[in-house]
């Protein structure tokens, strides 16, 4: 297999720095941004706030930094935080909510991760004698474990302006909030409008290296950096990411759209195989997740096998395989990928 064209499909996380990425970190003008001296970093924060709407913003790290951060500004410890029931932040952040911010996490069933305001009013607590409240929403958007699931604007709005009449507050995570920007037309700061603090990666599908950027009100971020401080996210010269995310934010959001067609056409190609579970039409941003349940090969064996061929996949649960494109992909590792799946699940 050494020197073979692996195909990567198991995350956007994968993807590597473009060439002009490259060249803008190796010339970044840098500072210590612990003192708030890195004008790199100033001019992504600022960039990144205005496009998603926001007064202020804050280079972490992270998505995981950036959910926790947002988390943290938004609650107080021994409070709830309501989210859909397969939340990134309930299934894959190491209980960070409980473990830094205190609060409970209170999983809501939902339709392929997208919550409606029916779905949270009835688990929304207020204070009392026995309750923690709520003082927190959690909106994952687009949704990963959903499969690239998007939220319609409208409800979107509903939950924002609900929810603030009853004094809770919403946290987004976008981590590929540029994705749906992409998906539905909507500008992010549309999107974002009503949220109280929305986090997105510049790293996954916008190819950055590293880093992810959490935005809301100045207050906010203002706290938001003690706390990215506490969790040794200081990160001193990082213009040199910041440069690479200031391209990631400005270049990068426009060619989304063929890893969305990418995606559909492997979605398609997947729903034509027997012993596949998909609907294609719900694949409307980069990740397509099928179920195998009606295989004989288990999915660790379908992993292997297709790894023995050159494409990468992720088991990400039961019986469920998740593909992600991204722009390391092109059409004809996708064509590649339906051969390799076609064959090893009987198509
Ligand atoms: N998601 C990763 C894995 O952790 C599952 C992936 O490969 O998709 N929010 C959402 C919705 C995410 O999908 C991720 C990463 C994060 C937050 C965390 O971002 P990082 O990895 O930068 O901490």
């Amino acid at each position: 297999m050494s020197g073979a064209h692996l195909i990567d499909l198991r995350s956007d996380t994968v993807t590597k720095p473009t060439p002009a990425m490259r060249r803008a970190m190796a010339e970044a003008e840098v500072g210590d941004d612990v003192y708030g001296e890195d004008p790199t970093v100033n001019r992504l924060e600022q960039r990144a706030a205005e496009m998603v709407g926001k007064q202020a913003a804050l280079f972490v790290p992270t998505g995981t930094m950036g959910n926790t951060i947002g988390i943290k500004v938004n609650t107080n410890h021994g409070e709830e935080v309501l989210c859909d029931d397969r939340a990134h932040i309930l299934d894959w952040e190491l209980s960070m909510t409980a473990w830094f911010s205190g609060c409970l996490v209170r999983a809501v069933p939902s339709a392929d991760g997208v919550l409606r305001w029916r779905d949270i009013e009835p688990h929304l607590r207020a204070s009392g004698p026995h309750n923690a409240p709520t003082s927190l929403v959690h909106l994952e958007h687009p949704h990963n474990m959903g499969g690239g699931t998007l939220y319609p604007l409208e409800e979107i709005d509903t939950i924002c302006e609900r929810a603030h009449e009853r004094g809770v507050r919403v946290h987004m995570d976008g981590a590929r909030l540029f994705n749906a920007v992409a998906a539905s037309g909507l500008p992010a700061s549309r999107i974002a409008a009503n949220v109280d603090t929305v986090m997105f990666c510049l790293s996954k599908g916008l190819a950055a290296p590293v880093g992810s950027m959490l935005a809301g009100a100045p207050e906010a971020m203002e706290r938001g950096r003690l706390y990215r401080k506490r969790l040794g996210g200081g990160m001193r010269q990082a213009g040199v990411l910041a440069a690479a995310g200031l391209i990631a934010l400005e270049e990068m959001p426009k060619r989304l759209c063929e890893d969305h067609s990418n995606a559909k056409f492997l979605a398609e190609g997947l729903a034509k195989l027997p012993v596949v579970c998909i609907d294609p039409g719900k694949v409307v941003t980069n990740i397509v997740i099928f179920d195998m349940a009606r295989s004989s090969l288990a999915p660790e064996q379908l992993t292997a096998e297709a790894q023995a061929r050159g494409l990468l996949l992720a088991g990400v649960g039961g019986t469920r395989i998740r593909l992600v494109t991204h722009v390391d992909v092109t059409r004809a590792d996708c064509e590649r990928a339906l051969e390799v799946l076609g064959s090893l699940l009987g198509g």
